[in-house]
């Protein structure tokens, strides 16, 4: 029966991180393979490709075991939700229309099963460092987004790999840094304040793993990654689990 809900971020597709990225591809396969007969809802929460640059007419080489196996599913009836990470905001309508996904480019409140979620992938939230935002804002610039997509892919994708291997939050993977200094806690924390009756935050984007309780009937999820945990979180209704898959 389907009546699972499911939550997986930062693979990273495409990363040097990654001894085989080829190899990481087929096992996230196998992952959902595995999880397609119980899964009512797949969410995927960002940076599942290291570096993702969608052209009008034309979209980057490679993935083609994943993208294959996200359209037979959303073929097969099941929802899958994909967030864009701070690796892969460069996307318009392909993965919705190609792969039936539904996008989020957004921090996103709902309710399943009775419980409120407020999922996000995490980049940028409660983090208030102004070097950040300042490249975020760039990053999300409309404007910058046009004058990047008139040069030819042969000069901007080996400089986007070269800066996505050297911003790699793997690179060195800063451990769980503590309630009170983990921004996107902080942010939870804050969040409550305005909508108290959220059960779940779940994030992608530290690469690691936290289920942590910040009040009653709230937790902060923190998802893991793709790269070394192989890692994903289950919620059957009632409560969330992380697990890992070997
Ligand atoms: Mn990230």
């Amino acid at each position: 029966m389907r009546d699972k809900i499911y939550f997986l971020a930062d693979a990273h597709l495409g990363s040097k991180s990654h001894g085989d990225s080829i190899e990481t591809e087929r096992k996230l396969c196998r992952w959902l393979d595995s999880v397609r007969d119980d899964a009512a809802v797949i969410f995927l929460m960002g940076d599942i490709f290291d570096y993702w640059y969608e052209y009008r007419y034309v979209v980057p080489k490679g993935f083609t075991r994943l993208l294959g196996k996200l359209g037979e599913m959303t073929d097969s009836g099941i929802e899958i939700h994909f967030f864009t990470g701070n690796h892969d905001l460069w996307l318009t309508d392909y993965l919705s229309k190609e792969c039936g996904l539904i996008l989020h480019l957004e921090p996103y409140i709902t309710e399943l099963k009775g419980k409120k979620f407020f999922l996000a992938h995490g980049d940028g939230l409660g983090d208030d460092s102004r070097s950040f935002h300042l490249l975020r804002k760039l990053f999300h610039s409309k404007f910058l987004q046009k004058c990047f997509s008139g040069i030819h892919p042969r000069w901007t994708i080996p400089l986007a790999h070269t800066w996505s291997n050297s911003s790699r939050e793997s690179g060195g993977v800063v451990p769980y840094l503590g309630e009170d200094r983990e921004h996107l806690v902080r942010f939870a924390k804050n969040k409550l304040k305005v909508i108290p009756d959220i059960n779940y935050f779940i994030f992608g984007h530290r690469h690691v793993l936290l289920n942590l309780p910040i009040a009653e009937q709230s937790r902060v999820i923190m998802l893991g990654d793709w790269i070394t945990l192989f890692s994903y979180a289950e919620f059957d209704g009632e409560g969330v689990e992380l697990k890992q898959f070997l």
